[in-house]
């Protein structure tokens, strides 16, 4: 079995909990994300002007945090397989949100903290991770090219 097949799994054995309510490890996955990395929070015009104090209570936060969520969960559950479903969020991502690709590396390390604390991915997990989000915006990055957005 390829290693990065063994990777798809490792992570999904882990994504029920995030699953299992979307909005709440939504809302914590982007309330880091801003809180580490402030600039990425001016990377949504919706989201700047939100002080760091009121984005855990805030309900816009929270649903692009699930469909940010929701988006990697369907990408797990393609293992690799995720060309059609990558291509309109790469679309967006570049010529909507104009959001470069550091910070999809950013998001990564995110994800990977709040899974540990919340759902038990281990080392090997977070690991696990990476090496699937590397695929992922690999070919984020293709997409990107093609679209004339150097991310
Ligand atoms: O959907 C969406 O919105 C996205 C999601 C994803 C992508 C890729 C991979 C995974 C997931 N997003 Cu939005 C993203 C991001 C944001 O928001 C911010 C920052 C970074 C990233």
């Amino acid at each position: 079995l390829p290693q990065i097949m063994a990777d798809f799994d490792m992570v999904l054995k882990c994504w029920g909990p995030v699953e299992a309510d979307y909005t709440t490890h939504g809302n914590l996955v982007l309330t880091r994300l801003f809180t580490e990395h402030p600039d990425t929070q001016k990377l949504f015009p919706n989201f700047a002007g939100i002080p760091l104090g009121d984005l855990a209570g805030n309900g816009a936060v929270s649903a692009h945090g699930a469909t940010v969520l929701k988006k990697l969960g369907d990408l797990l559950k393609a293992k690799g397989n995720h060309a059609t479903i990558l291509k309109p969020l790469a679309h967006s991502h570049a010529t909507k949100h104009k959001i470069a690709i550091n910070n999809f590396r950013l998001i990564t390390e995110v994800i990977a903290k709040v899974m540990e604390e919340r759902a038990g991915l281990d080392a090997a997990g977070q690991q696990a991770l990476r090496n699937v989000m590397d695929v992922v915006i690999a070919d984020i990055q293709a997409n990107y090219k093609e679209l004339g957005f150097e991310g």
